[in-house]
Order: C-alpha cells, then sequence, then structure tokens
C-alpha cells in the first residue's frame, strides 16, 4: 500500500534551547504516521513529514503543546 505522505508546518513559540528542540521532535516522532521531523529553535518552526490518513494537523499541535509549547498552524 503506498503511502501519502504531507509536509505540514506548524509555528512554535517558547522554545529557549536545542534541549526544548529535542523534546518537541521527540513527541512528534512518538506519534503514529510521522516521518522525517525538522525543528527549528531559530525559526521557531517544526516540519513534519506525515500521512494525512493517519494524524490530523490538530493532533500535531497537541502533541507539541502537551510537551509545553504554544502552536499556530503556519500559513
Ligand atoms: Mo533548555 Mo527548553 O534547558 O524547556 S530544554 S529551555
Amino acid at each position: 500500500m503506498e503511502r501519502r505522505m504531507e509536509s505540514i508546518v506548524i509555528e512554535i513559540t517558547g522554545m529557549s534551547c536545542q534541549g526544548c528542540v529535542k523534546s518537541v521532535t521527540a513527541a512528534l516522532k512518538a506519534l503514529p504516521g510521522v516521518g522525517q521531523v525538522d525543528v527549528s529553535l531559530e525559526a521557531g518552526q517544526a516540519r513534519v513529514a506525515c500521512d494525512p490518513g493517519l494524524l490530523s494537523v490538530a493532533e500535531l499541535r497537541k502533541a507539541i503543546e502537551d510537551a509545553g509549547f504554544d502552536t499556530r498552524t503556519a500559513v
């Protein structure tokens, strides 16, 4: 079965160091349907490859927020 992956960008506020980047990255990678995760401290963003059939943007945002950060869906 072919897996369709979509690239989602989420804006994150509250990340202050590379430890925060690791926390956000780990929280996202723990979700089923997530592929590559790139979190940038400088940009305040996460770029997440995910299968839209398994995950919604709301679920990605919730995982980041549960790790202690605020999010917005990037336009
Ligand atoms: Mo760095 Mo982030 O010591 O909460 S892990 S600020």
